[in-house]
């Protein structure tokens, strides 16, 4: 199987022991904090698994939210994008990911206002990416951050998922794997967007896994979908499988607990 982008470090931060307070649209009930502290650090063990470094951030009272680390930067192989998340809410994250990241990168850039743009709407998928527009992410921050991905060589696209309400983020939808390969929920399979890209559909009944990550030589995966356990199993990939209740009912879906690079 041709290898993907390596990585080497993943970003985490802890979540606080007030993570129900965040922002939600699901009606599964409130998180079991000592589950949410048990699923995280299954989640860094398997990171650890997958040889990654990981960096782990105290957790923040102040932002709830602040477990779901990757809504607050785009970090490619060439330089790093600190976002402005479209949650007001969630606004004050970005400067701690900024000193976490200076160690690692020379070049940061941000996204200004009025533009804003969430993390888990950008899909890397090789050297093209997926710019979702949502509830979060707006045109004026996509349109920067295709500008900035641009210089560096990338070329990018946009996904307008505003009307979907099945959606929080438009990774929560579909994952690049390689080759490729894109898992993508039954609602979006027809895109045109994603034409040329070999689609793993996933069931609308298993659409919450489609939030996977293909990290080194695993695909990090929610525990409970054997369906496209099976699909991903078949293609000759190695899922992991983590058990990610506590944060569904939070929205939050695997690949936003950490950065990887
Ligand atoms: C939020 O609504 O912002 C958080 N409760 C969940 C964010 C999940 N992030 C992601 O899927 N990238």
């Amino acid at each position: 199987m041709r290898r993907s982008r390596l990585f080497e470090r993943a970003i985490v931060r802890t979540p606080g022991a007030n993570f129900a307070d965040g922002l939600t649209t699901g009606s599964l009930g409130k998180p079991d904090f000592a589950k949410v502290l048990a699923q995280h650090a299954a989640y860094c063990e398997a990171l650890e698994q997958c040889g990654l470094q990981v960096v782990r951030l105290d957790a923040d009272l102040a932002h709830p939210d602040s477990t779901f680390v990757e809504d607050a930067a785009v970090l490619t192989a060439k330089s790093a994008i600190l976002t402005r998340p479209g949650a007001p809410s969630r606004e004050g994250e970005v400067a701690v990911i900024r000193r976490a990241i200076e160690r690692f990168y020379t070049r940061i850039h941000e996204i200004e206002a009025p533009g804003t743009l969430d993390g888990g709407d950008i899909c890397e998928a090789g050297p093209h990416f997926f710019i979702g527009i949502s509830q979060r992410t707006n045109e004026e921050g996509a349109r920067q951050l295709s500008q900035f991905l641009a210089a560096d060589g990338y070329t990018s696209s946009m996904v307008d998922i505003r009307s979907m309400t099945s959606i929080l983020h438009l990774k929560s939808g579909i994952a690049y794997l390689n080759n490729k390969n894109l898992v993508v929920m039954e609602e979006l399979a027809g895109r045109e967007e994603f034409a040329g890209h070999n689609l793993i559909r996933v069931q609308a009944e298993e659409s919450y896994a489609c939030n996977c990550v293909l990290v080194n030589e695993r695909v990090l995966l929610s525990s409970g979908f054997p369906g496209l356990a099976a699909s991903l199993t078949g293609l000759g990939y190695r899922p992991l499988l983590l058990d990610m209740s506590e944060f569904r009912k939070m929205d939050g879906g695997l690949s936003c607990l950490s950065l990887r690079f």
